[in-house]
Order: C-alpha cells, then structure tokens, then sequence
C-alpha cells in the first residue's frame, strides 16, 4: 500500500454518463482513478457520474458493479468519495454510501479549499432560461414524486430512466445553444452566497470564466465530459488547477 492520501489535495470530475453503452469510458475512469485519484484526500463527483440512477434497486441490476467496487476500494485506502446530484443521477442516495463508500451530498454544498470558500454543484440549475428542464427539474425532485419512483417495481423505474434518457437526449438535438446554456444571472445569484468559486459540470466544457462582482471577483470552473480523454479540476493543497487526462503528448496538462 502507498502512503496515506495528501487531505490537502481534490479532484472534480463529472458528465462521465457511466452505462453499459459506454464501457470505453469506464475503463478511462478505472486507469484514472489508479493514475490519478489514488492518493487524493477528496474526489468530488459532480453529477452525472451515472448516465441514469433508478435508486436503491440501481445496485441489484449489476450494471455498475465494477465501478462501485472500484469506487469502495478507493474510499477503503482512504480517499473520500463526495457525490453530488446530476440532473441524470439525483435518485442516488445511502445505498451508494453502504456499496461503494460514497457520501452523496444532494443538490449542492459549499466548502472551502485553501482561501477559496466554494460552491461545488452539477449546474443544470444554471440553464434558467431552458423553462422545459426547470420544469421536468421541479416536478422530478419533488419528495413525493421521488418516494412514488422508488416503490416502483426496477422493471418499470429503469423503463422509465431510459424513456427520460432518450428525451433527454432528443430535447438536446433539438433546444438552441443559448437555450441550454448558463445564465449570467443565474451564476452571479449563486456568487451572491458569498462565495468567491463555484465548480460545476453539466455543460461538458471545460472552461474557467471571472465574474467581476463589483469590488470582489468570482470564478467559476466547468468541467469537460469525458470521451477518449477528460479535462477535469484539481486543487493542489494552494490552488485550482486544469488538467487533462491522459495527459496530452508534450507532456501539457
Ligand atoms: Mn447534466
């Protein structure tokens, strides 16, 4: 075994859409998690880490049992695992803290890294302008909604993730950029917590962009989605930084 993780140091990722339609891309997170999550004090999974979640029941259908036991292993070598809801995985709940080690947070948490105090969140709050999610988002967090969901039988929860996956998807192909994209007011709301950071995903791009707030400035971090390489974040015990993973030829990353 290695030396105990560095508590100082986290990284963020998210958007990785993890299905069985995808197993490329479970294998990139298996060598990143060897290559570069082993030994970090934090990894925070941003949201849509799974490319849809049933709930409870989401543990007994095998799809994701690979990447639970990664996952527990990491947090058993003392890596701790934080999950934040996407708009594809909000039903996550303990059984991802009792198999896999993770602790979910839900929509949205603030913590500080070094002299940042930060919003960590998937982002697709963001999309303010996009009414038809913030409607589907309303009504699909709703508590009683969410209980009904669950007592579902997983035959006809997971008929019904696959049936909002491809409308999802369809809704996707078809609403303009400016539509689905962040609105500044909606960003500078969230700044107004007070923080000066905020991380999100959701758009898969990564992107860093200052907000001047009047006498004080924010930044706020997006992270890629993951496809033959993933651009994510890492805070280094002082500072945020962009990487890449694989690292890119010429060693820049
Ligand atoms: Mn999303």
């Amino acid at each position: 075994m290695g030396a105990a993780p560095d508590g100082g140091r986290a990284i963020f990722i998210s958007d990785l859409h993890l299905s069985d339609r995808h197993p490329g891309r479970s294998a990139l997170f298996y060598r990143f998690l060897e290559e570069r999550a082993a030994g970090t004090g934090t990894l925070w999974l941003l949201g849509d880490f799974f490319d849809y979640w049933i709930g409870p029941a989401h543990v007994q259908l095998g799809e994701h049992r690979e990447t639970l036991l990664r996952l527990r292993a990491l947090a058993d070598a003392g890596t701790t695992v934080k999950f934040i809801w996407g708009n594809r995985d909000f039903q996550a709940g303990s059984e991802l803290s009792k198999f896999a080690g993770v602790e979910v947070l839900g929509e949205s948490v603030e913590a500080t890294f070094g002299a940042h105090r930060t919003l960590l969140i998937h982002g697709d709050s963001f999309c303010s302008r996009d009414r038809g999610h913030q409607v589907f988002r309303a009504v699909t967090r709703n508590r009683v909604v969410k209980a009904i969901y669950r007592a579902l039988p997983s035959g006809v929860s997971l008929g019904i993730a696959k049936r909002l996956r491809a409308r999802s998807e369809a809704g996707v192909a078809r609403k303009s950029a400016r539509t689905m994209s962040f609105a500044d007011e909606a960003i500078r709301e969230a700044f107004a917590r007070g923080v000066d950071t905020i991380v999100c995903g959701h758009c898969h791009d990564a992107k860093e962009v200052e907000f001047d707030l009047g006498g004080r400035m924010g930044r706020l971090y997006t992270l890629g989605a993951w496809e033959e390489e993933a651009e994510y974040l890492e805070f280094d015990g002082q500072e945020f930084r962009r990487r890449v993973f694989p690292e890119r030829a010429g060693g820049k990353a």
